[in-house]
Order: structure tokens, then sequence, then C-alpha cells
């Protein structure tokens, strides 16, 4: 658990939460066991995404992935653990701030329905399913949706949730997160294309071995990129209306676009 969880990692989700609360408030103990729990669920995925039964790939973070390191089976449970682990943080932090105990109860249940079946699991069983059929763009964005969108969302809305309650406050930073989640995901998907393992830390060209259905194998690179840039630009455009200082998101934003690992 703790090779995986201390092994790196760009750290985007939490730094999402966090970037987001200091909009609100300068007191962040409380949400940081929110975005310490969501990193935790991150790096769970990422274990079992990289098992022989799912993607088999050997390099994550920079280093072996974790069931080169331990073993499938040691690997296996380093996940469970950390999803274990992810729920217990948020149980202690609920305890600890009863002051906050409704927020950080909302906000924890839109975390791990997030995580859920009803996101990223299931955003990953549709992904399964979709190497196995022909699929196209519509469902590609689909996955991507739940997939990496909903963590990426979730992210943004519990950054908002511990401080205030007015929906239309939280809808707009909502819609900011499932816009950059979606270009995160493009963009990820044109990194496994263009770049290198070293500079990824993980295996590139995996995609393209596996044949799978991705955005750019669909559209192509420059519509791609053309379509993520128009996400940033959507997602910019929901925050202009909550008149906050949102400039560092914004600027995240535009690193999700130009990021290079
Ligand atoms: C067997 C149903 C089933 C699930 C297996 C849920 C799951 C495990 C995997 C989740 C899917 C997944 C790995 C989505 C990809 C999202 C993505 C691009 C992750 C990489 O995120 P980065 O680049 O990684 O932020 P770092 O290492 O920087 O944190």
């Amino acid at each position: 658990m703790a090779y995986s969880l201390f092994s790196g990692g760009k750290r985007l989700r939490p730094i999402l939460t966090l970037t987001t609360a200091r909009i609100f408030s300068s007191e962040l103990g409380p949400v940081s066991a929110l975005a310490c729990a969501l990193e935790m669920i991150h790096t769970y995925s990422l274990i079992h995404d990289d098992l022989p039964a799912m993607d088999n790939d050997t390099l994550r973070r920079g280093r072996p992935t974790c069931h080169i390191a331990f073993g499938t089976e040691i690997a296996t449970k380093a996940g469970i653990g950390l999803l274990d682990q992810a729920l217990k943080v948020c149980l202690l932090a609920h305890e600890r701030f009863p002051e906050l105990a409704q927020p950080m109860c909302r906000a924890a249940s839109e975390l791990f329905h997030n995580a859920g079946f009803d996101g990223m699991v299931g955003g990953q069983i549709a992904d399964i399913i979709a190497e196995r059929i022909k699929v196209g763009l519509e469902e590609v964005r689909s996955i991507h949706r739940y997939k990496t969108a909903a963590m990426i969302e979730v992210a943004i809305v519990m950054g908002c949730l511990l401080y205030t309650d007015d929906d239309r406050t939280i809808q707009a930073f909502r819609t900011f997160g499932q816009k950059i989640g979606l270009a995160f995901q493009i963009i990820d998907d044109i990194l496994d294309i263009l770049s290198e393992s070293s500079v990824l830390g993980k295996n590139a060209h995996s995609d393209l071995e596996r044949g799978k259905a991705t955005y750019p194998a669909l559209v192509g690179i420059d519509q791609s990129r053309h379509d993520a840039e128009q996400l940033i630009e959507q997602a910019v455009d929901a925050l202009s209306d909550t008149a906050l200082p949102v400039q560092i998101l914004v600027e995240i934003a535009r690193y999700v676009y130009n990021r290079k690992m």
C-alpha cells in the first residue's frame, strides 16, 4: 500500500480538492482528509488496473508496478486495503470535526459514489467490455466520463461542499470538474501514442498494442487536441459566473491540456 501510494504521481486530484477549498477558506484540515482518501482510492485503481488480468502493465509512477514488486496476490490486497483505508480516513475525519459532520458525510458519500459502480468502477467495466466489441465516439466519451472524469469531478466538488451549500456554485464547480476530467483522459490517450515510457513513468503505447478504441484512434490526434482544448475553455467558462478567485484552478485546467506526463 505504501509502496504505491508514496511512489510519486502528480497528485492532481487532491491538489484540485485543496485548491478548490482554498478559494473558500484557509482552514484545510477537514478537507485534507477527504483529499487523502481520494488519492488512496485513485492509487488502488491504478494498482488494480495494472494487474495481469487487466492491463498487465509493468511500470507505474516510474517504478515497477505493485504486482511486479510484490506479486499479484499482495498487489490485489494492497488495492483493497487502500480502499478500506480511504473509508477509515473519512470516518475518522467525520468524528474529529463534528461541526462539519453533515457536509463531510455528503462529500464522502459523493466520493464513494463516484468511485464505485456508478462512476470509476462502472466506467472501467464498460472499458473492458468495449475491448470485446466495436464502439464509437459516444461510447468512448461515456467511458471517459465514468472511468476518469467522475473522480476528477468529485475532487473539485468535495473542495466546495464543506464551505458552501449554494447549488449554483456547486454546479459551476461540478461542470468545471467534469469538463477537465474528460479533457484529462483525451490528453492521456494522446500521450499514450506520442510519448515515451521514460517520460510518462508508465508503459507507453499500451492502448495501441491492445487495439483499444481510444479518442485519438477514432478521430485522430489533431481533432482530439482540438476537442480537449474546447473542453478546457468550457470548464473555465463554467467558473466565470461565480465571481470567486478561481485563477489557480484555471491554471490547473490549462496544465491538464499542456501536460507531458
Ligand atoms: C476490475 C472493474 C475493475 C476495476 C479495476 C477501477 C479500476 C480498477 C481502474 C480505474 C480506471 C483507471 C485506472 C482510469 C484511468 C484514469 C487515469 C488516466 C489514471 C492516471 O492518472 P494520473 O495520470 O496518475 O493522474 P498519477 O500516477 O499521476 O496519479
